[in-house]
């Protein structure tokens, strides 16, 4: 078999248990082949050019771990990559900051990544890259003469051409990317998008007869969709075991007959937070008899507090969720908690398990892992309900047992809870079971295999 080479922009800790599913999925394959896993080691080398990569072995993994310069991170990771690409891929433009300094600085840590790969890479290695960190990375790999496989896989949205197509480097972008094998994006929407935007610009042309391949005069690449799993057996197994934190079971105490609601996202604009909120406010307005008989916990860790929106959100999120507290709650009822930092996977399990009703009602999402743990975790005899928004990847995969919402509908996400709380156990058991089918038969190991599959399947040869 061969050796497989990962490269995203963070890295999981070498020799730590990988946390999220992703991570221990590409653990496993990178286990499977040996290989090496490589990108930013998190920290920052201040004014001076990054020293040379730290390696760390872990059994036939290696860690190739890259510092980068504070301008570095400034123009690449807080600038282009999250206060340019971030928004465009979820469609607010009107939060794109396109700034062409930045953009310099994007291929610029993308060319000293190619550097500091290619000295590891041999021969026969198969190259999987992730995420809008790191589009033009195959590009400055060939340019450097390397000729392996190289794969991608795009975590995030793919925006419709309109929308993508109004970043000034867009086009030079997209030929960048034409330098991949394969192209892998979360939903068919995605990879429509994505098609749209190469046909627009001329780039390259779909091979007749030949779903998914397309050309350029130099080579030929793939592109598909490839929705990503979570590691559903493990997960499910976890919320199984409930926690023997204290704190937990007093809160279950606590509660005692309410129906808790969840949610739990990453302090995030893309997350619909406010409009969710402002949902749950109208449901507490006007379903009054529910009052104190449903209590809702939000969790949000924050992240990127580099980026001034994000502190923005902070204060307006608290500010909401102030007030909600502060108009609906009692003496004896707590309609609403709202926590800023991260809870442990364990517990995060446990209090999805506990949930009645999970809100996962993203703006736009790559695909949302956050729904398919609600959903693996829940009892499957006496399941909760999961409100999804129709712009969250999971969609495509889970319309079936979810109630599907428009996540900028205050109103319907108001309906949406009162009729989940209310909802009976047959049809919670019905749409519970159809939504757990799909998630057995589609987890992370068998998304990672068939993505590397594909990648390792016949090049098609060029013709003129
Ligand atoms: C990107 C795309 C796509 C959250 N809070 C805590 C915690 N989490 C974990 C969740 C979940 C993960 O973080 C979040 O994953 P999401 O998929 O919901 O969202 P993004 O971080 O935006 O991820 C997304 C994903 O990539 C994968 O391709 O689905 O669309 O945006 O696993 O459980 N984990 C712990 N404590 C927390 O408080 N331990």
């Amino acid at each position: 078999m061969t050796r497989l080479v990962v490269v995203s922009n963070r890295v999981p800790d070498p020799g730590r248990p990988p946390t999220g599913g992703l991570a221990v999925a590409v653990q496993a394959a990178l286990r499977d082949r040996g290989g090496i896993w490589m990108g930013w080691s998190g920290r920052s080398s201040g004014d001076d050019e990054p020293p040379p990569m730290i390696h760390r072995k872990d059994g036939n993994i290696t860690y190739a771990l890259t510092d980068l310069s504070d301008r570095d991170l400034a123009e690449y990771y807080n600038g282009f990559a999250n206060s340019v690409l971030w928004p465009l891929c979820h469609y607010r433009t009107d939060l794109t900051d396109f700034a062409r300094r930045e953009a310099q600085g994007y291929f610029r840590v993308n060319r000293l990544f190619a550097d500091r790969l290619l000295p590891l890479i041999r021969e026969d290695d198969v190259i999987w890259v992730h995420d809008y960190h790191l589009l033009p990375l195959a590009d400055e790999l060939r340019r450097r003469g390397v000729a392996n496989r190289i794969g991608f896989f795009m975590h995030i949205p793919w925006p419709a051409p309109d929308i993508y197509l109004t970043l000034p480097p867009g086009t030079r972008l997209l030929q960048a990317m034409t330098a991949f094998d394969l192209l892998g994006f979360q939903t068919e929407n995605d990879a429509a998008n994505f098609r749209q935007c190469l046909e627009r610009g001329g780039l390259a042309a779909p091979v007749p007869g030949e779903e998914g391949l397309f050309q350029t005069p130099e080579r030929r690449f793939r592109l598909g969709a490839f929705p990503i799993g979570i590691d559903t057996a493990g997960f499910a197994r976890t919320a199984r075991n409930a926690s023997r934190s204290a704190a937990l079971r007093n809160f279950r105490t606590h509660l005692g007959a309410q129906k808790l609601l969840v949610g739990v996202d990453r302090l995030d604009y893309s997350k619909g937070l406010i409009q969710r909120l402002n949902g749950y406010r109208r449901f507490l307005e006007t379903e009054t008899e529910w009052s104190g008989r449903v209590s809702y916990l939000q969790i949000t860790p924050r992240t990127r507090s580099g980026v001034a929106e994000y502190e923005a959100l902070q204060r307006e999120v608290a500010e909401l969720a102030g007030q909600i507290a502060g108009a609906f709650g009692r003496l004896d009822w707590v309609p609403f908690r709202y926590f800023n930092r991260a809870f442990s996977r364990q517990m995060l399990a446990s209090i999805y398990r506990m949930a009645s009703v999970a809100l996962v009602t993203p703006l736009r999402d790559g695909m949302n892992l956050v729904a398919k743990e609600f959903v693996a975790a829940q009892d499957p005899d006496d399941p909760g309900v999961l409100i999804l928004s129709q712009f969250a990847g999971a969609a495509s995969e889970l319309a079936s047992g979810a109630l599907l919402v428009n996540p900028y509908d205050e109103e319907a996400i108001a309906q949406a809870i009162s009729r989940a709380v209310a909802m009976q156990p047959h049809e919670r058991r019905q749409r519970h079971d159809a939504m757990m089918a799909v998630l057995r038969g589609n987890d992370v190991f068998t998304w990672c295999s068939s993505f590397l599959d594909r990648l390792a399947a016949p090049r098609a040869a060029v013709t003129a």
